[in-house]
């Protein structure tokens, strides 16, 4: 090769660099970027009066709990380990403004409601439970008691859910009555003693008729895990009295065989006249720790132009949606004045129960139907993890509730929204006889979250609004299975999901409200001319443990 080709050669080469160098240069400015910033403007405005279905912030909490103890003939505690015997102050919540009133300031007909809390107090010294209405905040000056217009009748003490400071005398109790009289059976069955103890879980409901409080205990191991550790005791409670000097042990279940007191096990465990339960030492096969490394990172969801909704204290924009949102420490999350496209599609989308339902050989499960607004489904909604329970780049929204507790708590990251691809597109037509032609849209959704640990089950509640105006509620049910102690006839009710354990046969029942304004309000739903919006209202998924 002469040496003029060769320097040729050289040169386009050297061109082509950087003529690359340029091109790409140019080209990955033009490429979308990841902004944190939005690019294009939202196409709504936040709505200030959707203030009104807003919780509690965390200084009215404390200013009802201030004039709730102020009430000094109310006699009221607020100390986290009251006595049974005594007043507690349980609960404070949002009271939601009536509906035509909250319609009527939404549309600019009418004054701002009055906001106002409702206060449950666990009268243990007077034997009955008493629901006020305290009002108006920031500030209250009132309180009225609103137990017989809103429950029909007086509620008798006995209904009330267990509180902390129940659960510090029944362990108290099971310590005193149950693991130090039972000691060689305690050490030998299941190792307990020298600082090692059982947890405990409790079956529900606590009796079968009105003004029972039997509960009937199933302990388990005291580890990570613990739901599906039994151990292969039950014990049934009666804490009816108030006065936990009263309480006592009215049966028991030990590796299949029923006694009714404890110095009858005693006695027969001694004797050695009935089968044992040897302690074995074994690896926990519930524990929560990742067994395998993942392969590399898993795919990420970012927003190129930033995100398309916006969230401002409790309303949310979306494309063509808003609404308002809470989160009620018994019932759980829910939305208000939902709008597509500047019209109201719904008033109220809500979540209000969640129930499972158990069948089982052993004692407490035979029965067991956990009703989970009893206790409270959105108490439970602890901080989201970021990348795990939604993605990364969510946005996350504190709560702060006040239930069974000393002073208002933010549970800090605990609800989420978030945009992301479906992974099916909303729509798509390839016309293959004629006009060849093909139309499709992303289905980009906002997804709203909360994850609700209720003992066992974690479920975990999403609120789905679409492009084409379809709104979806679901639910998804994981976290442990409820289980029980092997015994002979188990298996009728259920699987074995470890050695001597039993995952119970069991069915969810999910409630939501929802309350279509399709058109207005439901009144009018007969005038309606045009529903053009399609509504896929509801869809229950409860996918297993
Ligand atoms: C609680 O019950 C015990 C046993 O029945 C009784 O001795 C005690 O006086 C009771 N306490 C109160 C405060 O009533
Ligand atoms: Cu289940």
């Amino acid at each position: 090769m002469n040496s003029g080709v060769k320097w040729l050669l050289i040169l386009f080469a050297l061109v082509s660099i950087i003529l690359n160098i340029i091109l790409i240069g140019i080209y990955s400015n033009r490429a979308p970027k990841c902004s944190a910033q939005r690019l294009h403007p939202l196409r709504g405005k936040h709505e200030e009066r959707s203030l009104m279905f807003a919780d509690l912030t965390q200084e009215e909490y404390a200013q009802v709990q201030r004039y709730m103890l102020q009430q000094k003939d109310l006699d009221i505690s607020t100390n986290r380990i009251t006595e049974p015997r005594a007043n507690f102050l349980f609960l404070i919540d949002l009271s939601l403004p009536k509906k035509a009133d909250a319609l009527a300031y939404l549309d600019g007909k009418g004054a701002q409601p009055v906001r106002e809390a409702t206060v449950v107090v666990f009268h243990g010294a007077r034997g009955f439970i008493k629901e006020y209405l305290v009002w108006p905040l920031p500030n209250p000056k009132h309180h009225r008691d609103v137990t017989t217009e809103r429950y029909k009748r007086e509620l008798p003490i006995n209904a009330r859910t267990v509180t902390v400071g129940e659960y510090v005398l029944l362990f108290q109790f099971f310590e005193k009555n149950l693991f130090s009289k039972l000691k060689k059976l305690m050490k030998e069955s299941f190792d307990v003693g020298q600082g090692k103890t059982l947890n405990a879980l409790e079956q529900m409901p606590r009796g079968l008729r009105s003004g029972d409080r039997k509960t009937w205990i199933n302990f388990l191991k005291d580890v990570s895990g613990m739901y599906v550790n039994p151990v292969g005791l039950n014990v049934l409670i009666n804490h009816e009295s108030v006065n936990a000097s009263n309480w006592k042990v009215e049966r028991l279940f030990y590796n299949g065989q029923y006694f009714d007191s404890v110095e009858e096990l005693k006695r027969k465990y001694d004797a050695g006249t009935i089968k044992k339960i040897i302690y074995k030492d074994s690896p926990n096969h519930a524990s929560l720790k990742t067994r395998t490394k993942p392969l590399q990172i898993g795919p990420q969801l970012f927003y190129a132009e930033g995100k398309r909704f916006s969230v401002s204290h409790n309303h949310v924009l979306y494309l063509d949606w808003s609404f308002a949102f809470g989160l009620s420490s018994l019932t759980g999350m829910r939305v208000f004045d939902v709008r597509f496209s500047g019209e109201r599609i719904a008033y109220e989308l809500s979540v209000q129960e969640a129930i499972s339902v158990y069948g089982s050989v052993t004692p407490g499960m035979i029965l067991t139907k956990f009703v989970d607004s009893s206790i409270g489904i959105g108490r439970f909604a602890h901080e989201l993890v970021r990348g795990v329970d939604c993605p990364s780049e969510a946005t996350y929204v504190d709560t702060y509730r006040y239930i069974d507790v000393p002073v208002p708590v933010r549970f800090r990251n605990s609800i989420c929204v978030f945009e992301h691809n479906m992974g099916q597109p909303l729509r798509r037509h390839f016309s293959d006889f004629s006009h060849h032609s093909f139309g499709g849209m992303v289905n980009s959704a906002l997804v709203m979250r909360t994850i609700t640990a209720i003992g066992n089950y974690d479920y975990m509640w999403d609120f789905v609004f679409y492009q084409n105006g379809a709104v979806e509620v679901k639910v998804h049910a994981t976290g442990y299975v409820s289980s029980s102690y092997l015994v002979d006839g188990s298996l009728r009710y259920g699987h074995q999901v470890a050695e001597n354990v039993q995952g119970n046969i069991h069915t969810h029942f999910i409630n939501f409200k929802v309350d279509l304004d399709i058109s207005g309000k439901w009144q009018n739903a007969g005038e309606a001319q045009d529903e053009s919006l399609l509504l896929k209202v509801i869809c229950v998924k409860s996918t297993h443990h």
